[in-house]
C-alpha cells in the first residue's frame, strides 16, 4: 500500500479536431447527414463534434412513447424541447422517432382502466385508436414544422406472416388500421412533414419483400407515406454493397424517398467476441466498409434524402450495452471524439491506406 497525497485530478475533456473536413459539406451534395443524440450530450463536447459535421439530429429516446407520455395525459416535454431547440439554433433538421412503436411503450398503453390487456373489442379497439391520435396530434402541435421528419410507425413488419405485419400489441388490437390511421393522422397535423416507415434488416430479401408489400399497399391505397427508413445495423458481412443496393432499387418503383436511419457498423463478427481495444486491422477494414457502402449511397443520392447515424462517437453505441457489457467500436469518431479510418472511408478513402491517424490531443498540464 502507498499514500498519495497534495494531488489534482483533473477530467480532460476531449478536443474537438478543428482541422478536418466537417462531414456535412462534404457530402453536402449528396444528402443530408445526421446523428441520433442521447441526453445530457448538449452539455458536453459531443455537441461540439454534432455541431461541426452535422446537419440533421434524430434523438434516440427522448421522442418515444415511454418519455413522453409515462403516464396516460400527461406528456412531458423537457426531453424533446431541448433537442429541438437545439437543432434550431444550429440550423439543422430534427427527425422525430418514433410516433408508434411496440417497444419502449409504458404498460398502460395496451391496458384498459382495471389494467387487463386490451383485446381486439370494440370498445378496446376504440380506446387504443383514441389514444394513437391523442399522442401524434399533441406532439406534432407542439412542434409542428419544426420537426422536419418522422418516423411515425417503427418496425411494423414481421415477414414470418404472410400479410407481412408484426403481431404486436398494436397489429393484435387494432389489425392493420393502426398503421393507416398513424399516417393519416399525422399528416393532418403535419401537411409538410416527411412521414417514414421505419425497419431493419431491410437487406435480408423476406423482410425487404414484407416492407415492400406493405408500403406498396399504403400507396395504393392513398395512406400518405413519404419514405421509408433503412435502420441498418450493419457487420462487416451485411449487407454488402450489392445487397444495399438491391434492397434500395426495390423501393424506387414506389416512388418514396428512402433515408437511412440509424447506421452503425459493429467491429465484431460475431456474438461471442469481447475486446477492450478495438483491433487496428478491424478499424481500417470498418473505414473499407463504410467507403464502400457510400459509394452506393452516393450514387442512389437522388432517392436518398438523409443518412444518419446511430451516435456521434463510440463512447455513446447502443451496442455498448446491448449485448452484455462488451464495448463497440461502430461509429465514425472514437471515444476522444476523433475521426476514425470510418471518417475517412467516407471523407477521403486514400488516408485508409496509412496507419489510422492518431491525433488526440491531451491538454498539457499547464492549460487545465
Ligand atoms: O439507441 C436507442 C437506445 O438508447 C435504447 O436503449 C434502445 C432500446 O430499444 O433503443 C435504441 O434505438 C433503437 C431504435 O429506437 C430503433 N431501432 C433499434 C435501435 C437500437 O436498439
Amino acid at each position: 500500500s502507498y499514500l498519495l497525497d497534495d494531488f489534482d485530478l483533473a477530467r480532460v475533456e476531449a478536443q474537438v479536431q478543428d482541422n478536418i473536413p466537417a462531414l456535412k459539406t462534404v457530402l453536402a451534395p449528396h444528402f443530408k447527414i445526421g446523428t441520433s443524440v442521447t441526453r445530457g450530450m448538449i452539455d458536453t463536447p459531443h455537441a461540439a463534434l454534432i455541431r461541426r459535421h452535422f446537419n440533421s439530429i434524430t434523438p434516440g429516446n427522448e421522442f418515444k412513447w415511454d418519455a413522453v407520455q409515462a403516464t396516460e395525459g400527461q406528456f412531458a416535454f423537457e426531453g424533446t424541447d431541448r433537442w429541438v431547440d437545439f437543432a434550431a439554433q444550429h440550423g439543422m433538421q430534427i427527425r422525430g422517432h418514433t410516433f408508434v412503436w411496440h417497444s419502449q411503450a409504458p404498460a398502460w398503453l395496451f391496458q384498459d382502466a382495471q389494467g387487463q390487456p386490451l383485446t381486439s373489442s370494440p370498445a378496446h379497439k376504440t380506446l387504443l385508436m383514441a389514444r394513437l391520435e391523442t399522442h401524434i396530434r399533441t406532439i406534432a402541435r407542439r412542434y409542428g414544422n419544426r420537426i422536419a421528419v418522422w418516423d411515425v410507425v417503427n418496425e411494423v413488419t414481421d415477414p414470418a406472416f404472410p400479410d407481412g405485419l408484426r403481431r404486436s400489441p398494436w397489429f393484435n388490437v387494432l389489425g392493420k388500421e393502426y398503421i393507416d390511421r398513424a399516417f393519416i393522422v399525422a399528416r393532418e397535423e403535419l401537411p409538410n412533414a416527411k412521414l417514414v416507415i421505419n425497419d431493419y434488416n431491410t437487406d435480408i430479401p423476406a423482410r425487404r419483400e414484407a416492407l415492400y408489400r406493405v408500403v406498396a399497399d399504403l400507396k395504393a391505397r392513398g395512406i400518405p407515406v413519404d419514405g421509408v427508413g433503412h435502420q441498418m445495423h450493419n457487420s462487416f458481412a451485411r449487407p454488402t454493397p450489392g445487397q444495399v443496393e438491391t434492397t434500395l432499387q426495390r423501393f424506387i418503383p414506389l416512388g418514396v424517398d428512402q433515408e437511412i436511419t440509424e447506421l452503425d457498423v459493429t467491429l465484431y463478427d460475431d456474438l461471442t467476441a469481447s475486446w477492450t481495444e478495438p483491433p487496428a486491422d478491424r478499424l481500417v477494414r470498418q473505414g473499407q466498409y463504410y467507403r464502400d457502402l457510400f459509394d452506393v449511397l452516393r450514387r442512389f443520392a437522388d432517392n436518398i434524402s438523409t443518412v444518419t447515424v446511430w451516435g456521434p462517437s463510440d463512447d455513446d453505441s447502443w451496442l455498448n450495452y446491448a449485448f452484455d457489457t462488451r464495448q463497440d467500436w461502430p461509429l465514425l469518431y472514437d471515444r476522444q471524439l476523433q475521426a476514425k479510418p470510418a471518417y475517412w472511408g467516407i471523407v477521403d478513402p486514400t488516408y485508409l491506406t496509412a496507419a489510422p491517424l492518431s491525433t488526440r490531443l491531451l491538454a498539457p498540464a499547464s492549460a487545465r
